[in-house]
Protein backbone atom coordinates (compact mmCIF):
# COMPACT_ATOMS: atom_id res chain seq x y z
CA UNK A 1 0.00 0.00 0.00
CA UNK A 2 1.33 3.33 -1.03
CA UNK A 3 1.97 5.88 2.05
CA UNK A 4 0.61 9.14 2.18
CA UNK A 5 2.96 12.14 1.87
CA UNK A 6 2.83 14.35 4.81
CA UNK A 7 -0.12 16.80 4.32
CA UNK A 8 0.34 19.48 6.96
CA UNK A 9 3.93 20.38 5.58
CA UNK A 10 4.79 23.95 5.73
CA UNK A 11 7.19 24.27 3.12
CA UNK A 12 7.82 22.54 -0.58
CA UNK A 13 11.34 21.53 -1.48
CA UNK A 14 12.63 19.95 -4.60
CA UNK A 15 16.28 17.57 -4.63
CA UNK A 16 17.45 16.27 -7.88
CA UNK A 17 19.68 13.71 -7.56
CA UNK A 18 21.85 11.90 -10.47
CA UNK A 19 23.93 8.59 -9.09
CA UNK A 20 27.14 9.29 -11.24
CA UNK A 21 28.45 6.26 -10.03
CA UNK A 22 28.44 4.05 -6.80
CA UNK A 23 25.84 4.77 -4.11
CA UNK A 24 26.90 8.53 -2.33
CA UNK A 25 24.68 10.43 -4.47
CA UNK A 26 21.38 8.94 -3.56
CA UNK A 27 22.78 8.05 -0.20
CA UNK A 28 23.02 11.53 1.27
CA UNK A 29 19.71 12.54 -0.88
CA UNK A 30 17.86 10.00 0.84
CA UNK A 31 19.03 10.51 4.22
CA UNK A 32 18.95 14.56 3.98
CA UNK A 33 15.19 14.08 2.21
CA UNK A 34 14.12 11.79 5.36
CA UNK A 35 15.41 14.15 7.46
CA UNK A 36 13.78 17.08 6.29
CA UNK A 37 10.67 15.50 5.99
CA UNK A 38 10.81 14.36 9.77
CA UNK A 39 12.04 16.41 11.51
CA UNK A 40 11.25 19.85 9.53
CA UNK A 41 8.21 19.01 8.23
CA UNK A 42 9.30 19.72 4.99
CA UNK A 43 7.32 18.08 1.70
CA UNK A 44 9.95 16.45 -0.47
CA UNK A 45 9.81 15.97 -4.01
CA UNK A 46 13.33 13.96 -4.82
CA UNK A 47 13.83 13.79 -8.58
CA UNK A 48 16.49 10.72 -9.32
CA UNK A 49 17.70 9.72 -12.81
CA UNK A 50 18.65 5.46 -11.72
CA UNK A 51 15.57 4.24 -9.53
CA UNK A 52 17.37 1.01 -9.61
CA UNK A 53 20.47 2.02 -7.99
CA UNK A 54 18.41 3.73 -5.36
CA UNK A 55 16.47 0.63 -4.71
CA UNK A 56 19.21 -0.82 -3.40
CA UNK A 57 19.45 1.31 -0.17
CA UNK A 58 15.28 1.84 -0.47
CA UNK A 59 14.49 -1.80 -0.86
CA UNK A 60 10.79 -0.93 -0.87
CA UNK A 61 10.88 1.45 -4.21
CA UNK A 62 9.92 0.16 -7.08
CA UNK A 63 12.02 1.46 -10.17
CA UNK A 64 9.14 0.66 -12.97
CA UNK A 65 6.88 3.55 -11.08
CA UNK A 66 7.01 7.00 -12.73
CA UNK A 67 6.30 8.43 -9.04
CA UNK A 68 5.50 6.70 -5.69
CA UNK A 69 6.12 7.65 -2.04
CA UNK A 70 8.14 5.92 0.21
CA UNK A 71 8.50 7.01 4.08
CA UNK A 72 6.57 9.91 3.10
CA UNK A 73 9.03 11.27 0.38
CA UNK A 74 7.36 11.23 -3.26
CA UNK A 75 10.30 9.96 -5.38
CA UNK A 76 9.97 10.27 -9.50
CA UNK A 77 12.22 8.82 -12.57
CA UNK A 78 13.90 11.66 -13.92
CA UNK A 79 14.18 10.67 -17.22
CA UNK A 80 14.03 13.19 -20.58
CA UNK A 81 10.08 12.59 -20.28
CA UNK A 82 9.60 13.51 -16.60
CA UNK A 83 7.19 16.64 -16.93
CA UNK A 84 8.48 19.09 -14.17
CA UNK A 85 6.41 21.57 -12.06
CA UNK A 86 8.70 23.97 -10.66
CA UNK A 87 6.58 25.36 -7.46
CA UNK A 88 9.17 24.67 -4.69
CA UNK A 89 10.00 27.11 -2.29
CA UNK A 90 13.21 25.60 -1.97
CA UNK A 91 15.03 23.30 -5.02
CA UNK A 92 18.43 21.29 -3.93
CA UNK A 93 20.74 20.82 -6.56
CA UNK A 94 22.71 17.56 -5.20
CA UNK A 95 26.50 17.84 -6.00
CA UNK A 96 26.38 20.14 -9.24
CA UNK A 97 24.22 17.47 -10.35
CA UNK A 98 22.78 20.24 -13.24
CA UNK A 99 18.96 21.17 -12.77
CA UNK A 100 16.61 20.00 -15.97
CA UNK A 101 16.61 22.97 -18.92
CA UNK A 102 12.49 23.11 -18.69
CA UNK A 103 12.71 23.01 -14.88
CA UNK A 104 14.93 25.65 -15.00
CA UNK A 105 13.61 27.70 -17.07
CA UNK A 106 10.32 27.94 -15.11
CA UNK A 107 11.51 28.39 -12.07
CA UNK A 108 10.41 31.28 -9.88
CA UNK A 109 12.67 34.12 -8.81
CA UNK A 110 11.64 33.81 -5.63
CA UNK A 111 12.51 29.88 -5.23
CA UNK A 112 16.04 29.17 -3.44
CA UNK A 113 18.46 27.44 -5.68
CA UNK A 114 21.11 25.42 -3.41
CA UNK A 115 23.91 23.66 -5.11
CA UNK A 116 24.89 21.11 -2.48
CA UNK A 117 28.47 20.43 -2.44
CA UNK A 118 30.57 17.19 -1.42
CA UNK A 119 31.99 17.11 2.00
CA UNK A 120 35.79 17.60 2.13
CA UNK A 121 37.89 18.87 5.39
CA UNK A 122 39.96 21.02 3.50
CA UNK A 123 40.67 24.67 4.62
CA UNK A 124 39.20 26.26 1.27
CA UNK A 125 36.01 24.79 2.33
CA UNK A 126 35.49 27.92 4.78
CA UNK A 127 35.49 30.41 2.22
CA UNK A 128 33.28 28.84 -0.45
CA UNK A 129 30.77 28.07 1.90
CA UNK A 130 27.26 30.06 1.25
CA UNK A 131 29.06 31.62 -1.46
CA UNK A 132 26.56 32.50 -4.71
CA UNK A 133 26.84 32.97 -8.63
CA UNK A 134 23.81 34.65 -10.46
CA UNK A 135 22.10 32.67 -13.70
CA UNK A 136 19.69 35.82 -15.35
CA UNK A 137 16.47 36.39 -13.12
CA UNK A 138 18.10 33.27 -10.28
CA UNK A 139 20.67 33.09 -7.97
CA UNK A 140 22.41 29.46 -7.14
CA UNK A 141 23.97 29.22 -3.74
CA UNK A 142 26.74 26.89 -2.87
CA UNK A 143 26.44 24.82 0.38
CA UNK A 144 29.14 23.10 1.47
CA UNK A 145 29.34 20.58 4.11
CA UNK A 146 31.87 20.44 6.55
CA UNK A 147 34.04 19.94 9.50
CA UNK A 148 34.13 23.57 11.14
CA UNK A 149 31.55 26.04 12.39
CA UNK A 150 32.37 27.96 8.98
CA UNK A 151 30.85 25.71 6.93
CA UNK A 152 27.47 23.39 6.63
CA UNK A 153 28.62 20.89 8.72
CA UNK A 154 27.86 17.16 8.30
CA UNK A 155 24.45 15.25 7.77
CA UNK A 156 22.81 13.70 11.24
CA UNK A 157 19.70 12.68 12.45
CA UNK A 158 18.47 13.49 15.43
CA UNK A 159 18.55 10.37 16.79
CA UNK A 160 21.91 9.94 16.05
CA UNK A 161 24.67 10.52 18.72
CA UNK A 162 27.94 8.74 18.83
CA UNK A 163 27.83 7.49 22.67
CA UNK A 164 24.03 6.15 22.48
CA UNK A 165 24.87 4.39 19.21
CA UNK A 166 28.23 2.92 20.37
CA UNK A 167 27.60 -0.85 20.98
CA UNK A 168 31.22 -2.49 22.49
CA UNK A 169 31.11 -6.22 23.29
CA UNK A 170 32.76 -8.15 25.43
CA UNK A 171 33.52 -11.03 23.50
CA UNK A 172 37.02 -11.97 22.60
CA UNK A 173 37.03 -11.36 19.10
CA UNK A 174 36.98 -8.32 16.84
CA UNK A 175 34.00 -7.44 14.43
CA UNK A 176 34.88 -5.46 11.13
CA UNK A 177 32.56 -4.06 8.52
CA UNK A 178 34.65 -3.81 5.05
CA UNK A 179 32.88 -1.53 2.76
CA UNK A 180 35.76 -0.11 0.32
CA UNK A 181 36.50 0.31 -3.79
CA UNK A 182 38.52 -2.57 -5.64
CA UNK A 183 41.55 -0.87 -6.13
CA UNK A 184 42.63 -1.11 -1.97
CA UNK A 185 44.70 -3.33 -0.80
CA UNK A 186 42.31 -6.10 0.11
CA UNK A 187 44.40 -9.23 -0.09
CA UNK A 188 46.78 -8.15 2.03
CA UNK A 189 44.48 -7.25 4.94
CA UNK A 190 42.46 -10.03 4.68
CA UNK A 191 46.05 -11.96 4.56
CA UNK A 192 46.87 -10.37 7.72
CA UNK A 193 43.76 -10.45 9.54
CA UNK A 194 43.62 -14.57 8.73
CA UNK A 195 47.35 -14.55 9.81
CA UNK A 196 46.96 -12.52 13.00
CA UNK A 197 46.36 -13.90 16.59
CA UNK A 198 42.47 -13.18 17.34
CA UNK A 199 39.42 -14.16 15.94
CA UNK A 200 37.98 -11.39 13.38
CA UNK A 201 34.72 -11.95 11.99
CA UNK A 202 34.81 -9.27 8.82
CA UNK A 203 31.22 -8.52 7.49
CA UNK A 204 31.54 -7.80 3.74
CA UNK A 205 28.11 -6.22 2.03
CA UNK A 206 27.97 -7.19 -2.03
CA UNK A 207 29.86 -4.79 -3.85
CA UNK A 208 32.27 -4.72 -6.58
CA UNK A 209 35.28 -6.30 -4.12
CA UNK A 210 33.54 -9.51 -4.10
CA UNK A 211 36.07 -10.93 -6.95
CA UNK A 212 39.00 -9.67 -4.76
CA UNK A 213 37.51 -11.36 -1.88
CA UNK A 214 36.99 -14.68 -4.13
CA UNK A 215 40.57 -14.54 -5.21
CA UNK A 216 41.65 -14.20 -2.14
CA UNK A 217 40.07 -17.28 -0.76
CA UNK A 218 41.30 -19.47 -4.07
CA UNK A 219 37.47 -19.89 -5.06
CA UNK A 220 35.55 -18.52 -8.57
CA UNK A 221 33.10 -16.67 -6.58
CA UNK A 222 31.82 -15.90 -3.41
CA UNK A 223 27.60 -16.01 -2.35
CA UNK A 224 25.93 -13.79 -0.43
CA UNK A 225 24.71 -15.13 2.76
CA UNK A 226 28.07 -17.62 3.31
CA UNK A 227 30.86 -17.40 6.12
CA UNK A 228 34.26 -18.59 4.58
CA UNK A 229 36.90 -19.04 7.50
CA UNK A 230 40.75 -19.08 6.83
CA UNK A 231 42.76 -19.64 9.55
CA UNK A 232 41.48 -16.48 12.12
CA UNK A 233 39.56 -15.04 9.74
CA UNK A 234 35.58 -15.69 9.66
CA UNK A 235 34.82 -13.31 5.96
CA UNK A 236 30.72 -12.72 6.63
CA UNK A 237 29.77 -11.97 2.96
CA UNK A 238 26.46 -10.10 3.28
CA UNK A 239 23.83 -8.96 0.81
CA UNK A 240 23.90 -5.16 -0.33
CA UNK A 241 22.24 -4.01 2.81
CA UNK A 242 19.08 -1.40 2.90
CA UNK A 243 20.72 1.84 4.48
CA UNK A 244 19.33 1.67 7.64
CA UNK A 245 20.32 -2.07 8.14
CA UNK A 246 24.15 -0.86 7.23
CA UNK A 247 24.14 1.89 9.41
CA UNK A 248 23.22 -0.49 12.39
CA UNK A 249 25.99 -2.87 11.17
CA UNK A 250 28.60 -0.02 11.58
CA UNK A 251 27.25 0.80 14.97
CA UNK A 252 27.78 -2.85 15.81
CA UNK A 253 31.52 -3.47 14.78
CA UNK A 254 34.50 -2.92 16.41
CA UNK A 255 36.62 -1.31 13.38
CA UNK A 256 34.71 -0.07 10.07
CA UNK A 257 36.26 0.20 6.84
CA UNK A 258 34.60 2.95 5.07
CA UNK A 259 34.88 4.99 1.66
CA UNK A 260 33.24 7.77 -0.29
CA UNK A 261 30.94 10.23 1.58
CA UNK A 262 28.01 9.37 3.20
CA UNK A 263 29.63 6.14 5.02
CA UNK A 264 32.61 8.07 6.10
CA UNK A 265 30.06 10.53 8.11
CA UNK A 266 28.31 7.17 9.43
CA UNK A 267 31.37 6.25 10.57
CA UNK A 268 31.84 8.81 12.21
CA UNK A 269 28.59 8.95 13.92
CA UNK A 270 28.91 5.03 15.00
CA UNK A 271 32.16 6.48 17.29
CA UNK A 272 34.28 3.03 16.37
CA UNK A 273 37.78 3.37 14.84
CA UNK A 274 37.43 3.82 11.08
CA UNK A 275 39.78 3.26 8.40
CA UNK A 276 38.46 5.94 5.32
CA UNK A 277 38.90 4.85 1.85
CA UNK A 278 37.92 8.68 -0.04
CA UNK A 279 37.02 8.44 -4.02
CA UNK A 280 40.30 8.06 -5.96
CA UNK A 281 40.88 11.19 -7.98
CA UNK A 282 43.28 12.19 -10.16
CA UNK A 283 46.68 13.65 -9.08
CA UNK A 284 46.26 12.26 -5.85
CA UNK A 285 43.34 14.80 -4.22
CA UNK A 286 42.02 12.20 -2.87
CA UNK A 287 45.02 12.11 -0.48
CA UNK A 288 45.02 15.43 0.03
CA UNK A 289 41.32 15.21 1.48
CA UNK A 290 42.44 12.16 3.53
CA UNK A 291 45.91 14.37 4.69
CA UNK A 292 42.88 17.38 5.13
CA UNK A 293 40.45 14.76 7.48
CA UNK A 294 43.27 12.97 9.60
CA UNK A 295 44.61 16.39 10.67
CA UNK A 296 41.29 17.78 11.84
CA UNK A 297 40.09 14.31 13.23
CA UNK A 298 43.54 12.94 14.75
CA UNK A 299 45.80 16.30 14.98
CA UNK A 300 45.05 16.46 18.67
CA UNK A 301 45.92 12.81 19.52
CA UNK A 302 48.77 11.74 21.70
CA UNK A 303 51.99 10.33 19.97
CA UNK A 304 52.96 7.88 19.27
CA UNK A 305 49.35 7.00 18.13
CA UNK A 306 48.44 9.77 15.56
CA UNK A 307 51.80 8.92 13.62
CA UNK A 308 50.01 4.38 13.71
CA UNK A 309 46.95 5.74 12.71
CA UNK A 310 48.24 7.68 10.00
CA UNK A 311 50.26 5.21 8.86
CA UNK A 312 47.28 2.70 8.74
CA UNK A 313 45.19 5.51 7.05
CA UNK A 314 47.89 5.83 4.67
CA UNK A 315 49.04 1.97 3.90
CA UNK A 316 44.95 1.57 3.02
CA UNK A 317 45.27 3.46 -0.08
CA UNK A 318 46.73 1.27 -2.31
CA UNK A 319 50.23 2.45 -2.92
CA UNK A 320 52.22 -0.57 -3.54
CA UNK A 321 55.22 0.17 -1.15
CA UNK A 322 53.71 0.00 1.66
CA UNK A 323 51.60 -3.16 0.84
CA UNK A 324 54.51 -4.83 2.59
CA UNK A 325 54.49 -3.05 5.69
CA UNK A 326 50.52 -3.63 5.90
CA UNK A 327 50.94 -6.49 8.58
CA UNK A 328 52.94 -4.25 11.10
CA UNK A 329 50.43 -0.53 10.54
CA UNK A 330 47.87 -3.18 11.20
CA UNK A 331 49.51 -4.77 14.66
CA UNK A 332 50.21 -1.45 15.76
CA UNK A 333 46.64 -0.45 15.49
CA UNK A 334 45.19 -3.38 17.44
CA UNK A 335 47.99 -2.88 20.31
CA UNK A 336 46.53 1.18 20.37
CA UNK A 337 42.88 0.39 19.74
CA UNK A 338 41.22 1.15 22.80
CA UNK A 339 43.12 4.55 22.71
CA UNK A 340 42.05 5.49 19.46
CA UNK A 341 38.04 4.35 20.35
CA UNK A 342 38.27 6.67 23.27
CA UNK A 343 39.56 9.27 20.45
CA UNK A 344 37.05 8.37 18.17
CA UNK A 345 34.34 8.87 20.42
CA UNK A 346 35.48 11.90 22.03
CA UNK A 347 36.20 13.36 18.43
CA UNK A 348 32.70 12.05 17.10
CA UNK A 349 30.97 13.50 20.43
CA UNK A 350 32.00 16.88 19.60
CA UNK A 351 30.85 16.96 16.19
CA UNK A 352 27.63 15.63 16.99
CA UNK A 353 27.34 18.19 19.59
CA UNK A 354 27.47 21.33 16.44
CA UNK A 355 24.43 22.12 14.85
CA UNK A 356 23.50 19.54 11.85
CA UNK A 357 24.04 19.73 8.17
CA UNK A 358 19.97 19.50 7.62
CA UNK A 359 18.99 22.24 10.10
CA UNK A 360 21.84 24.85 8.44
CA UNK A 361 20.59 23.74 5.28
CA UNK A 362 17.08 24.88 6.41
CA UNK A 363 17.90 27.97 8.40
CA UNK A 364 20.42 28.76 5.22
CA UNK A 365 17.28 28.77 2.50
CA UNK A 366 15.21 30.55 5.28
CA UNK A 367 17.74 33.51 4.80
CA UNK A 368 18.22 33.47 1.40
CA UNK A 369 14.04 33.32 0.95
CA UNK A 370 13.97 36.46 2.96
CA UNK A 371 16.76 38.46 1.08
CA UNK A 372 14.81 37.30 -2.16
CA UNK A 373 12.14 39.05 -0.66
CA UNK A 374 13.30 41.79 0.38
CA UNK A 375 15.11 42.82 -2.72
CA UNK A 376 11.91 42.59 -4.04
CA UNK A 377 10.40 45.17 -2.05
O1 LIG B 1 29.23 4.50 -2.91
P1 LIG B 1 30.27 5.49 -2.57
O2 LIG B 1 31.61 5.20 -3.07
O3 LIG B 1 29.81 6.90 -3.06
C1 LIG B 1 30.71 7.81 -3.64
C2 LIG B 1 31.00 9.01 -2.79
O4 LIG B 1 29.84 9.64 -2.35
C3 LIG B 1 31.85 9.96 -3.57
O5 LIG B 1 32.10 11.12 -2.83
C4 LIG B 1 31.14 10.31 -4.86
O6 LIG B 1 31.93 11.15 -5.61
C5 LIG B 1 30.86 9.06 -5.62
O7 LIG B 1 30.09 8.19 -4.82
C6 LIG B 1 30.10 9.35 -6.88
O8 LIG B 1 30.37 5.61 -0.96
P2 LIG B 1 29.41 6.34 0.09
O9 LIG B 1 29.46 7.81 -0.09
O10 LIG B 1 29.81 5.82 1.37
O11 LIG B 1 27.96 5.84 -0.25
C7 LIG B 1 27.53 4.54 0.00
C8 LIG B 1 26.07 4.54 0.39
O12 LIG B 1 25.56 3.24 0.33
C9 LIG B 1 25.87 5.04 1.82
O13 LIG B 1 24.67 5.79 1.90
C10 LIG B 1 25.70 3.75 2.62
C11 LIG B 1 25.00 2.89 1.60
N1 LIG B 1 25.13 1.43 1.78
C12 LIG B 1 23.98 0.69 1.97
O14 LIG B 1 22.87 1.24 2.02
N2 LIG B 1 24.10 -0.67 2.10
C13 LIG B 1 25.29 -1.29 2.07
O15 LIG B 1 25.34 -2.54 2.20
C14 LIG B 1 26.47 -0.50 1.90
C15 LIG B 1 27.82 -1.18 1.87
C16 LIG B 1 26.36 0.85 1.74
Amino acid sequence: MQQQAVVNCRKKWDIFCKVVDNFGDIGICWRLAKQLNTEHHIAIQLYIDDLSVAKKLIPTLDPALQSQIVEHITITAWTAQTAFKPQADVVIEAFACGLPNDYQANMQASTAWINLEYLSAEAWVDDYHAKSANYGKLTRHFFFPGFTQKTGGLIREAHCSPSTLSNTHADNHLSISLFCYPHAPISTLLTTLANGQQTIHCHVPASTVLPEIAQFLNLSEVRTGNTYIKNKLHLHVLPFLSQNDYDTLLANCDINFVRGEDSWIRAIWAGKPFIWQPYLQSEDTHLIKLDAFLAAFYGCMKQPTQTIVRAMQHAWQSGTAVRDSMQQHWQNYLILLPEIQAHTLQQSAALADRTDLTTKLVIFSEKITKNIAKNKV
